[in-house]
């Protein structure tokens, strides 16, 4: 193949956001769009990094991601990279590339270097839905806001892109390694099976046979819905073929361009099938739901864990994993370096990290942040509350793994389970470490594709009021008496504690006396307009007041909430699109 040098210009906001560049696929479909982004994205690596080096390129399946792999493809052997990796037909995982790049060793010897994830998350796909792309470095994690700010910079003033001329399509249906010819020597493509490294990966970190023995007892039922997202070529490999759960117990688990219609975001609004089969649902079937039931997003990063008739907030999933992985999992049987958790998650896995005398940190939204901790071994388990959970197995967020945790605890929990015993159930162990360490309760409510300038007045709004809390507690108790006072507020800003580096405007707290929280910010994962996301907290201590509704026990802190942010007035919704 020959290099050509293709002239172009910026295209305006290609900015990366929490976790990559997400649009409408329309918009990825314009000319030299894509093409933009990924030679903007070589350009901030620099080329000496980019030349011989070796790429993993693939995601999570949805609508454009083969055309948008040929072409990434065609630009990385322009510019000079020496191998790219995909998985069989364009699959992977989130959490597998991460395992991919800091794991696999090539046919040659060879180990990656970084990886473009071609994935727009738990947003829709399809021809009217979104497509993303992000780049992960050789660590296995996001590219860090300094190299993501350097691709947005590129993109503000790029001339030209460099694509090869003469390089066939490859085939990526079929595993095996394809060589070209170019003008600085050989290229190679390797086609590989998806599962095959990160199955290998979790079977050095759980215990198979525990958990095996868990889902061969009687007692026991399981349910995985991958929402027609890529967890479902993961599922079957290691739900059913490794740890032999009945096939019946995958509910869609044929991974699509699509996510068949839906919405691949493992909530109880859209995670609709599963919660349904779990007991949760409006109506009850009649039929007895099985004990344990999770749910993925469409990259397999995010888990929902829930028990029988039983919903288990991230922010207690989290914790949960941190107080039990010693003595359940074999990985952290050395114990744990600390733990962290971001900023808006709630503060159950705090009082963990206190009883256990552990390190902790909070750090900003997004996975990226939590990367630094762990190549300096200061983290081994971490999580986010938007269903995010996971590990310095890898630095990426790992919803497969999240589900292998709690069966781990439930396999430790019941490992003397005999015939007349009754089994311990996902809500005994969640009602016990309440018991233990009292309880957050906890809710987000997020209003989807709002006018921008409608939020961007209301966290300005927000700010101001920080400037005198006199004022905000006389707002306060005139929209409810017995909420306590707040005694902070503050914009949350991070330093990080291994390079220094700052992050600020990462959202904005009233901190009350008793520990409640309400958190303001805005999502930066939309594709279009703006998301505000509310994240309310409050916590309980007395044992005998951590069984009350979640609705009942929040309803004052979302009253203060809604009015001391005027959330209708400036956004005009009544309600909330989501709540979580
Ligand atoms: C959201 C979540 C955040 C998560 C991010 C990426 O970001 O709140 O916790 O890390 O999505 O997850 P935002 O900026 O929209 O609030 V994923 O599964 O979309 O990669
Ligand atoms: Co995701």
């Amino acid at each position: 193949f020959n290099v050509s040098r293709v002239d172009t210009t910026p295209f305006d906001g290609q900015k990366p956001g929490t976790s990559g560049l997400r649009k409408k696929v329309k918009v990825f479909k314009q000319p030299h769009y894509l093409e933009n982004f990924v030679q903007a994205t070589f350009n901030a690596l620099g080329a000496d990094n980019v030349r011989g080096a070796t790429l993993v390129v693939s995601g999570d399946g949805r609508y454009y991601s083969k055309d948008a792999i040929q072409i990434i493809i065609k630009m990385s052997a322009a510019n000079g990279v020496r191998r790219v990796w995909v998985g069989q037909n364009g699959l992977l995982s989130t959490p597998a590339v991460s395992c991919v790049i800091r794991e696999r060793v090539g046919h040659d010897g060879s180990k990656a270097n970084g990886s473009f994830i071609l994935t727009a998350s738990h947003n829709p796909g399809g021809p009217n839905e979104d497509f993303g792309i992000k780049y992960n470095m050789e660590n296995g994690g996001p590219a860090p806001e300094s190299v993501t700010n350097k691709i947005y910079e590129n993109t503000t003033s790029i001339k030209e892109y460099l694509i090869a001329e003469g390089l066939p399509d490859v085939d990526i249906s079929v595993t095996g390694v394809s060589s070209f010819g170019g003008p600085e020597g050989q290229f190679e493509v390797d086609v590989f099976d998806s599962a095959t490294d990160y199955v290998k990966l979790m079977k050095s970190i759980f215990d198979f046979q525990s958990i095996q023995k868990l889902i061969a007892n009687p007692k026991f039922s399981f349910c995985y819905d991958a929402l027609h997202g890529v967890a479902g070529a993961y599922a079957k490999r290691i739900f059913v073929e490794e740890l032999g759960a009945q096939e019946s117990s995958l509910l869609n688990c044929v991974p699509k361009e699509d996510f068949g219609g839906g919405h691949p975001d493992p909530n109880l609004t859209y995670a609709k099938e599963l919660v349904e089969r779990m007991g949760l649902g409006k109506t009850d079937s009649g039929i007895e739901p099985p004990e344990f039931g999770a749910a993925a997003d469409g990259d397999a990063d995010r888990n929902m864990v829930l028990g029988k008739r039983f919903f288990v907030t991230p922010s207690d999933s989290v914790a949960i994993i941190a107080a039990n992985a010693v003595e359940s999992i074999p990985y952290f049987s050395g114990g744990l370096k600390g733990v962290a958790r971001s900023m808006p998650t709630s503060a159950a896995l705090d009082v963990v990290a206190n009883h256990l005398n552990l390190k902790f940190f909070e750090v900003p939204t997004g996975w990226k942040f939590f990367g630094n901790l762990m190549d300096a071994g200061m983290c081994s388990v971490c999580g986010e509350e938007s269903f995010g959970t996971g590990s310095d197995h890898i630095r990426e967020k790992d919803g497969i793994w999240a589900v292998l945790a709690w069966l781990s605890i439930l396999a430790y929990k019941n490992k003397d389970n005999h015939n007349g015993d009754k089994l311990v159930s996902v809500e005994d162990i969640v009602r016990q470490h309440w018991a233990t360490y009292g309880r957050h309760y906890y809710t987000r409510y997020d209003y989807e594709n709002v006018d921008a300038s409608g939020a961007k007045d209301l966290m300005a709004n927000l700010v101001n009021l920080q400037t005198n809390l006199d004022e905000v507690n006389k707002i306060v108790s005139g929209i409810r008496s017995g909420v306590s006072n707040v005694v902070n507020a503050d914009e949350f800003e991070y330093k990080d504690p291994v390079d220094g580096s700052i992050s600020k405007h990462q959202g904005i707290r009233y901190l009350f006396a008793d520990g409640s929280r309400l958190v303001f910010r805005l999502s930066g994962t939309g594709s279009e307009g703006a998301t505000i996301r509310l994240y309310i907290e409050q916590y309980e201590k007395d044992s005998s007041k951590i069984g009350r509704e979640l609705h009942d026990a929040l309803a004052p802190l979302v009253e203060v909430a809604l009015k001391l942010s005027k959330m209708e007035e400036f956004t005009g919704r009544s309600a909330p699109t989501v709540i979580t």
